[in-house]
């Protein structure tokens, strides 16, 4: 089925010079740009995005990590794009991710207790209609 997902170049990925290998992934694919904008997030953002982590130890680290800098929020569109952009992400811990995949082929660093992984990608249709509701409102 055709659908939407939300998609960002996190801060670590703009800083290393990723954003065009990561748009060319998504487009090589076969999913549509359909939206897309740079900015630097608010504490106040993140803590809409991330409502699920906000109680998690590891949080103070990822909204450092997630405001020092500028992202690149994209809407994309696809059969299944949800699940395969999930996959082509890789899993959360860049150090665990398959070679391949975006977080396997570039991630590494860690910024005290949060995983640098270049990218995200909402975790199923309902997330992502709430995340692209929030960050493109
Ligand atoms: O959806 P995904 O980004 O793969 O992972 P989540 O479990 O939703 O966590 C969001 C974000 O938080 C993750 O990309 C890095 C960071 N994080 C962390 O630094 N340490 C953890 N133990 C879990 C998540
Ligand atoms: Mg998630």
């Amino acid at each position: 089925m055709t659908e939407q997902t939300f998609i960002m170049v996190k801060p670590d990925g703009v800083l290393r010079g990723k954003i065009g290998d990561i748009i060319m992934r998504i487009e090589n694919k076969g999913y549509r740009i359909v939206a897309m904008k740079m900015l630097t997030p608010t504490a106040e953002l993140l803590a809409q995005h991330y409502a699920e982590h906000v109680n998690k130890p590891f949080y103070p680290a990822l909204v450092d990590y997630m405001t020092s800098g500028p992202v690149v929020a994209i809407i994309a569109e696809g059969e299944q794009v949800v699940a395969g952009w999930r996959h082509m992400m890789g899993e959360t811990n860049p150090t665990l991710a398959n070679p391949g995949t975006i977080r396997g082929d570039f991630g590494r660093e860690w910024q005290a207790e949060a995983m640098m992984n270049l990218v995200h990608g909402s975790d199923s249709v309902a997330s992502a209609q709430r995340e692209i509701n929030l960050w493109f409102a």
